[in-house]
């Protein structure tokens, strides 16, 4: 299996961290290929536990080779902060490699993803706040300072100041704010230059180098399907490609060589920022996913929105991603519930929809259709057999197996490295 692509398929903390690390100790290389430091993956091997941000959660697997690709946007403030974090707590980071092509996040961006949310208002997405938008906007526009350009100042200068021509005007004359210093980004970016340079590589080649010589690689995407710039509830998504599509351009390996596409799903559904989502709760049972499940924001601390498991989103995941399996994630947090709801059609004003809604609208407008499955109440986190699972939590997995588009091949039952299920 020497391609694996891993994907979030509902809005993201579905537990892409802990399987990411479960696969790392069977492959060579861990690639993040979007996003930035938006994300946020806990780990949590023995009694440590590890919230990575920037970083692909492979660096916690001993000889695997982390990978930043090129369709990352990179803050190198907290890179650095990321790897010596990870080093005084014994972790080798010696072997990161980072993309010459990937984009650079700069403090301008992070104001710029700041502001722009406050001008939003009631329309504001809930960004991390970590500039990636204005990050993404400035590689599209082609206004973007890549990695490859802090080894040549006069360029790096001439880029900076491309990119500020406008946004000065912007910040000065609509928001109010001081204008950027070109010269201060400049030193600032520059400043960085000697110690990042040996991770620099050129990392699409090196990619397919290791496939050639018969390595094994994952692919670890951040945020998930329904937040992806194409096929997610837009506006309200991030602004990377999150679904398996980007695992191709965001590394620089061809779609041929992609031999499987796991997607990661919770037993329910969370999501955190603003936008649609049907099977949202407001009552104590949703209060209940979000204690139980820990439902709190990695990088922000925000709480997470919390709702029943979505089949409609479920099969929505499975065809734009291609997924071949299903990892369903913290099935013990629904431990102790009388039933659990699960969606499986919406109804949107009197008209039944089995698939996404193509119209944005329709979407928003909704309301879940679902059907009532019983509950357990055992304690299942010592489960390691489907068979150790009481009979209708095996039941639930079952039914999800059947209305969600894709084989379940694991199913987690805590968040520790070995509370996990492998299905063969
Ligand atoms: P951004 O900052 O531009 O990417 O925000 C755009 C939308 O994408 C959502 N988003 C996320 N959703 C879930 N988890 C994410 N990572 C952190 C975590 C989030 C946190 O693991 O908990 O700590 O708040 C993540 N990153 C981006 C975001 O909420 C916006 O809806
Ligand atoms: P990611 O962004 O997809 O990597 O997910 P996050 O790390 O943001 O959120 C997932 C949370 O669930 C983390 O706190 C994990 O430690 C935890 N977790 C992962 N799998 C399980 C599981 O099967 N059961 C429980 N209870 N927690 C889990
Ligand atoms: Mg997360």
């Amino acid at each position: 299996m020497p391609a694996v692509v891993l994907v979030g398929a509902q809005w993201g903390d579905e537990g892409k961290g802990k399987a990411t690390d479960l696969l790392g100790s069977r492959v060579d290389y861990v690639v993040k290929f979007n996003g930035g430091n938006n994300a946020g993956h806990t780990v949590v091997i023995g009694d440590e536990k590890y919230a990575l941000h920037l970083l692909p959660s492979g660096i916690l697997s001993e000889g695997v080779v982390p990978v930043i690709g090129n369709g990352v946007v990179v803050d190198i403030e907290v890179l650095f902060e990321e790897l010596e974090a990870l080093e005084s707590r014994g972790v080798d980071v010696s072997r990161l490699l980072v993309s010459s092509q990937a984009h650079v996040i700069t403090s301008f961006h992070r104001t710029l993803d700041k502001v722009t949310e406050r001008f939003l208002g009631s329309r504001r997405i809930g960004t991390t706040g970590r500039g990636i938008g204005p990050a993404y906007a400035d590689k599209i526009n082609r206004l973007g300072i890549r990695i490859a350009d802090l080894f040549d100042p006069k360029i790096l200068h001439d880029k900076i100041e491309g990119s500020l021509n406008q946004k000065n005007h912007l910040l000065v004359k609509m928001y109010n704010r001081r204008a950027v210093d070109v010269d201060a980004v400049t030193e600032e970016l520059l400043a960085y230059a000697d110690r990042l340079k040996p991770m620099v590589a050129n990392t699409p080649l090196v990619l397919n180098d290791a496939l050639d010589a018969g390595k094994t690689l994952l692919f670890e995407a951040g945020q998930a399907t329904m937040l992806d710039i194409d096929h997610g509830t837009y506006p309200f998504v991030t602004s990377s490609s999150a679904t398996a599509g980007g695992a191709v351009t965001g590394s620089g390996i061809g779609p041929t060589r992609i031999d499987s596409v796991i997607g990661v799903i919770k037993a329910y559904t969370t999501r955190v920022g603003e936008g649609p989502f049907p099977t949202e709760l407001f009552d104590d049972k949703g209060e209940y996913l979000r204690k139980t499940g820990g439902e709190f924001g990695v990088t922000t601390g925000r709480a997470r929105r919390t709702g029943w498991y979505d089949a409609v989103i479920a099969r929505y995941a499975s065809r734009v991603n291609g997924l071949t399996d299903l990892v369903v994630t913290k099935l013990d947090v629904l431990t102790g519930l009388e039933t659990v709801p699960v969606c499986v059609a919406y109804d949107v004003d009197g008209e039944r929809f089995d698939e996404m809604p193509d119209n944005q609208s329709d979407f928003h407008h909704a309301k879940p259709i679902y059907e009532e499955l019983p509950g357990w109440f055992e304690d299942i986190s010592g489960a390691r057999e489907i068979s150790d699972l009481p009979a209708n939590a095996q039941a639930y997995l079952r039914h999800l197996e059947d209305i969600s588009g894709a084989r379940i091949s694991a199913v987690g039952v805590g968040p520790r490295r070995d509370e996990i299920i492998p299905i063969h």
